[in-house]
């Protein structure tokens, strides 16, 4: 049985003979063609693994090998693509040769080789040339020192502090791997909700134990930090970034850093944003404080991340207008060490969300795109979302920053304004469970991130497709219908729960489930009622001129799109328009209606995945399909909650009936 825990790099035996056999005779023989290296280490080992699992073979490792034997050439000689992670793979003769300007790059390269194995490709012929469109390709951990996880549903931390920096775990290891076989380049360790106690002597020596470890797979380690660390561990009276003695303190800090993890990535900060410390206590700006550490980092060619979630809580105001408000005006301030990074909507990681007005703002400061791979919103690990649909739907939008085509993909690969950093993140969903993210499935959303960092305008399709080969050892017809499967299922979860462009009607604090009906939170702009001002009128949330205004915040093409009720497309018809509930709309239903059809219609759909999945049981290894079909079980629970808690709750304002199909009970 499977458990999992090899995710995509699953290495069993190929099981078409002449294939096979094919490719053992090409492995047999490895040609190194470089200076020994500890990149070059752990990339022989890797192939070794490959070959030991899907050939039975174990390769034999040579200066030269000869022209008339088969082989794989590792080497290292100026290609084309002259940037430092690009890779080519050839085929010369009787040799498939894997080419690149540096061992990062032939890291790469061989992961590249390895997986069109996996896949049962031809390599006879192969002329690939590759190099990621993004700089900075990482994952986010929320992760705190004491094991748990903000908004982690895949069991505890898998860094273990307590143990570190003696014992290395080997599943550091197995991150590391899965992380570099994706392209992923860059991790933070710790969640943005900072304990300062991560950047102490005593944790920075465990953080550079698994820095030690993840540097021969080319991941940097990055942390994030406490603004108000100079206050919290520095004996300071003030975290002030304009008090020289703080200002000393952080360069003293990072100098620290730098002394025990010469390539350290740099510091993300969550700065004066849901209670988090930052310049704003003490009356300076978000560029005071960027710039503050950035200076500290500079010498060093540290960056500083620096977040761009933030929002004040005004019962009366639009959340959705705070990233850009307070950002906008800073445009071109920021040292050329600081990235802002953004979330991929203006609110919070809802289900689905039309872009953050910031993607295409920054002219002159880099923005750089922040999905959440972990499901907080999205149903946490029992219901199947896979995401990248989600993340496409949100870089292939045009934001028409210097005109047409000028998508927020081209946005964030530095395309639109020449950025000269560019960066895509995934809050990781990574934990402690043996298969690392609790469903099985959602172990394609850590892929996708990988794959869409590398090239922001691979399609969702194409990556589940290349998932689903790599992961299930199984016949075409299956591999089918689990893409199709993973496709449709982001959709199904949004006509359950959130339809026609609702958001933000979750469980508040721990966000799970239907709670439409919160109208107190600690904050204003933490209830339901906020968000879907459902009333007798109708239901929506206006953000046109006669509403909030917030539409402004985008390209004039851009906010035509939504400002008009009657064109406005009816996934993003409640982000923008407070709409009366028996109003027509494009589908020939009132919005009642078709938000009644959407629910159910929705619950019916989890059905349907029920029936799909079963046709591949016995298809998959068993451990798996048991586990998904549980997890679908609940899922249906739960979409029936979603379901009937919100058309109950919504038919008080609609005192409209159930359309005849879906009066029966389910
Ligand atoms: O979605 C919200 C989460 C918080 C999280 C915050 C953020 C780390 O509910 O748990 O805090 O986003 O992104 O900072």
């Amino acid at each position: 049985a499977d458990d999992g825990y090899r995710l995509w790099l699953k290495y069993d035996k190929v099981k078409n003979e002449t294939k096979r056999k094919a490719y053992a005779a090409r492995l047999a023989n490895i040609e190194v063609k470089l200076e020994q290296d500890p990149t070059l280490v752990v990339i022989l080992e890797e192939l070794k693994m490959a070959s030991q699992g899907m050939l039975g073979i174990t390769p034999k490792v040579s200066k030269t090998l000869a022209a008339t034997l088969y082989g794989v050439t590792l080497e290292i000689s100026t290609i084309a693509d002259k940037k430092p992670e690009a890779y080519e793979i050839k085929t010369i003769n009787k040799h498939s040769v894997i080419q690149a300007n540096t061992t990062q790059g032939l890291l790469y390269g061989t992961f590249a080789f390895i997986q069109l194995l996996q896949q049962e490709e031809s390599i006879t012929s192969l002329d690939i040339k590759s190099s990621p469109k993004i700089q900075l390709r990482m994952l986010n951990h929320w992760d705190n020192n004491n094991g748990t996880i903000e908004r982690g549903y895949a069991g505890m931390s898998m860094w273990k502090w307590y143990e570190l920096p003696e014992r290395i775990d080997p599943r550091y290891i197995a991150y590391a791997r899965s992380n570099a076989s994706i392209g992923i380049n860059g991790t933070v360790l710790n969640n943005v909700n900072a304990s300062a106690r991560f950047i102490t002597s005593e944790y920075l020596g465990k953080v550079k134990a698994l820095a030690d470890v993840y540097r021969p797979y080319h991941i940097k380690v990055y942390m994030s930090v406490n603004f108000a660390s100079p206050k919290i561990i520095g004996g300071l009276k003030t975290a002030d970034p304009l008090d020289p003695e703080v200002r000393a303190w952080w360069k003293q800090k990072a100098d620290e850093i730098y002394e025990l993890i010469p390539d350290f990535g740099g510091f993300l900060v969550k700065a004066n944003s849901e209670g988090e410390p930052g310049p704003m206590d003490y009356g300076r700006t978000h560029v005071d404080g960027a710039n503050m550490l950035a200076e500290a980092m500079a010498p060093h060619h540290g960056l500083v991340i620096w977040r761009a979630f933030v929002y004040n809580a005004d019962p009366n105001g639009d959340r959705f207008a705070a990233a850009y408000n307070e950002f906008k005006p800073f445009d071109g301030k920021f040292m050329s060490n600081v990235i802002i990074q953004v979330k991929n909507g203006p609110i919070d990681f809802q289900v689905r969300e039309p872009i953050s007005p910031l993607f295409g703002a920054m002219q002159k400061t880099p923005v750089s795109m922040e999905f959440q791979l972990t499901q907080e919103y999205l149903g946490w690990a029992t219901h199947w979302v896979y995401e990248a649909p989600m993340f496409e739907e949100n870089l292939q939008t045009d934001t028409y920053a210097t005109g047409k085509g000028n998508t927020v993909a081209d946005v964030i690969m530095g395309k639109t304004f020449n950025y000269p950093i560019t960066s895509m993140v995934g809050v990781a969903n990574t934990g402690s469970d043996r298969n690392w993210t609790g469903h099985p499935m959602a172990q394609a959303n850590w892929f996708a991130l990988g794959k869409l960092a590398w090239n922001p305008n691979n399609t969702s399709k194409q990556i589940a497709e290349e998932w689903v080969k790599l992961t299930f050892n199984t016949d075409a017809e299956s591999q089918k219908t689990i893409v199709n499967l993973m496709l449709n299922s982001r959709e199904i979860y949004v006509n359950y729960t959130n339809p026609l462009g609702l958001h933000h009607v979750m469980g508040e604090s721990h966000h799970f489930g239907p709670e439409p009906w919160v109208s107190k939170a600690p904050r204003p702009d933490w209830t339901a009622l906020y968000y879907h001002k459902a009333d007798a009128s109708g239901i929506g949330f206006d953000r046109t001129n006669t509403g909030s205004k917030t539409l402004q915040q985008y390209q004039p093409e851009l906010r035509k799109l939504y400002e008009n009720v009657d064109t406005c497309p009816l996934e993003y018809l409640l982000w923008f328009h407070h709409v009366a509930w028996d109003k027509k709309l494009s589908s020939g239903r009132t919005v009642w209606d078709e938000m009644v059809s959407r629910y159910y219609e929705g619950v019916k759909s989890v059905e349907k995945m029920q029936a799909e999945w079963a046709k591949v049981k016995g298809k998959v290894d068993e451990e798996t399909f048991e586990n998904v079909e549980a997890r679908l079980k609940t899922q249906l629970k739960e979409a029936l909650w979603w379901r009937d808690a919100s058309v109950l709750y919504f038919q008080k304002f609609s005192q409209m009936p159930v359309a005849a199909p879906y009066q029966k009970p389910t």
